[in-house]
């Protein structure tokens, strides 16, 4: 992916927060914060453009060309700089707190002279946000939570960012002479959501041209710890990478201790010494002799346990080595598996990609079906009438088997309202070839009210999967409060799919809701909710969460064939 088109975005963004705070002109804000998004979701890598080609990008006009010009070329942009020098640090730490605007952050530093996390805690503790105009109890509540977010957050970072660094310094490391393997383990393996520190493993006689070349990598702001075995770094993104080399004959037995999870590696050890054998990163030895057994790859060592092969993602010590002792590992789903994406947006709404790039796109990722799913009326910011979706569909229906003969479905994202209710009435419902509907407002309704409208929302006969349920974004904003359990059950019983939504921020359901709402019976769909063709390879993210949550690959709708795919989104269909 486009790591300068990720910068800019960032830069831009910050500009349009701090054009915010400072009291500048809102459409201004506006219009840096919509190139900010359109930058982030181009497919060209903007560093390979001038004025002129970056002024092709939807909402780049000639100013903001030539800021991200100035920035590509200085590293810096004088304008952002002059802005954030008259905004305080402070300030500034106030605006990461996820759920606290510009307006109000400028605010409590001109109000209350509050100019940093610990002093705006002070404040809300004699409650002295209280008597701020457009302040209130719920703002402080909210304002704690967001908090508390960012502080669970603790430095891990999104899977995909964690992603992006491993595979360019794996791509570099397996460059260097001498090298006889070289991979990620850890966290990022096994998928987690978010990522604490990368790992990166060497399998090489010689470890020095290996340290040389990690320290050396261009992104590489600070060495933190440099050794024979272990080097560790942190980016200029601020994400530590430890590399460990290994003798090759212990590949197997490093990977493995590696990858773990701790809790894992505790219980296949003590497997190990019910077994008469001593395990570490080195090997598996004979207790009594010392001598080596095996060491060589994770398959050796898991055999001499009486083990299958166990999956990364299922290392988690949540009953994967009974399983694989009865011979009842799931057989996961895996991306290869996908046939199609069923929750994709345009421009026609809040997409930054047209309706032909995306379906090309998609079609060149092998699918034999995709769904575009654009967001309907009551989502009123992006503007959709009855006469735009069906001018849509009939483009839809044109491109139907024109790239690389893959269908092309129309569907919509509904959005469910307060009360359960939907966009559309039943017979406009009828037309589309499948409804995903999601609930994108109203997040603070009782626990009550929020199940009710989750379980209207699936006995519509017309909505075939209900898009990330529970709404949280990662960091950012917690899931909603509803009774999942009761809403896993209304999905099985009217044969609604629950969606696995794969955008790193989402991950929607995630791991261990998953697991409970399997336990229902339930279907699932595996979805990129792209809103750029950039977005469409964030399937991979998805389905390794469907595989933490042990899915296999009948249950996810959309890696059936077409044909048994559309009985289930026939209303009625299951
Ligand atoms: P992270 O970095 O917080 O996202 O999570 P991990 O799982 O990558 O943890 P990390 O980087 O501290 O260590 C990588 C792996 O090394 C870990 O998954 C298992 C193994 N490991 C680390 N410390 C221990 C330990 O004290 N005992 C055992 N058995 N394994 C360990
Ligand atoms: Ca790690
Ligand atoms: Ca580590
Ligand atoms: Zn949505």
């Amino acid at each position: 992916m486009a790591r300068p088109n990720e910068e800019v975005e960032a830069l831009l963004q910050e500009y349009a927060d701090l054009v915010a705070i400072t009291g500048g002109d809102a459409f201004k804000a506006r219009a840096y914060e919509k190139a900010a998004r359109a930058i982030g979701g181009f497919p060209t890598d903007v560093s390979k453009l001038d004025v002129k080609g970056l002024r092709d990008i939807p909402n780049v006009g000639k100013s903001i060309a030539e800021k991200v010009v100035e920035f590509l070329r200085t590293g810096q942009v004088s304008d952002v700089e002059e802005v954030r020098a008259s905004v305080p640090a402070g300030v500034r730490e106030l605006l990461t707190i996820p759920t606290l605007g510009p307006k109000k952050a400028m605010t409590l530093y001109e109000e209350l002279r509050v100019s940093s996390v610990d002093e705006l805690l002070d404040a809300i503790h004699d409650k002295r946000l209280r008597d701020l105009k457009g302040f209130g109890e719920r703002t402080e509540e909210n304002v704690l939570h967001g908090i508390a977010l960012m502080q669970k957050a603790g430095g891990r970072i999104l899977l995909n960012s964690a992603m992006d660094v491993a595979e360019q310094v794996v791509a570099e490391l397996s460059r260097v002479k001498g090298c006889e393997g070289c991979a990620y383990a850890g966290s990022l393996r096994r998928m987690r959501e978010t990522i604490g520190d990368v790992d990166v493993l060497v399998a090489a006689e010689r470890s020095a041209a290996f340290m040389e070349a990690f320290s050396g990598l261009p992104y590489t702001a600070e060495v933190i710890a440099h050794g024979e075995k272990k080097t560790s770094i942190r980016t200029t993104k601020g994400l530590q990478v430890d590399l460990r080399v290994l003798p090759p004959d212990s590949w197997g037995a490093g990977l493995l201790y590696f990858t773990g999870s701790k809790a894992h590696n505790i219980r296949v050890r003590e497997m190990a010494i019910r077994h008469g054998y001593k395990l570490s990163e080195y090997g598996l030895f004979h207790a009594k002799s010392g001598k080596k057994a095996v060491s060589g790859t994770e398959e050796d060592i898991y055999a001499k346990l009486g083990l299958p092969w166990i999956p990364p993602t299922l290392r988690e010590d949540r009953g994967e080595i009974a399983a694989a002792l009865k011979g009842e590992l799931p057989e996961l789903i895996e991306e290869g598996d996908i046939r199609g994406d069923l929750h994709t947006h345009t421009d026609l709404t809040d997409g930054v990609s047209g309706l032909e790039d995306m379906v090309a796109a998609a079609a060149d990722r092998g699918y034999a079906y995709f769904a575009i799913t654009d967001h309907a009326p009551n989502l009123y910011m992006q503007r959709m009438t009855d006469q735009k979706i069906l001018a849509q569909r009939e483009k839809v229906r044109a491109l139907d088997g024109k790239h690389r003969r893959m269908h092309v479905l129309h569907g919509t994202e509904l959005n469910i309202g307060p009360e359960g209710d939907l966009d559309w009435p039943d017979d406009f419902l009828a037309g589309f070839d499948l409804c995903v509907a999601s609930v994108h407002s109203h997040f603070n309704q009782s626990r009550e009210e929020l199940t009710r409208r989750l379980v209207r929302a699936c006995e519509n006969p017309y909505v075939s999967i209900i898009g990330h349920p529970t709404t949280r974004q990662i960091g950012k904003r917690p899931g909603i409060d509803a009774d999942f359990d009761e809403v896993f059950a209304a999905c099985a019983r009217t044969g609604t799919a629950l969606e696995v939504n794969s955008h790193p921020e989402r991950l929607d359901l995630g791991d261990e809701e998953i697991l409970r709402a399997k336990r229902y019976g339930v279907k699932f769909a595996v979805n990129t909710d792209a809103h750029s063709v950039v977005h469409l390879p964030y399937m991979r993210f998805g389905v390794g969460t469907a595989q933490r949550g042990w899915l296999t690959k009948d249950e996810v709708i959309n890696t059936w064939p077409l044909q048994k795919l559309r009985r289930f989104l026939r209303p009625g269909g299951r």
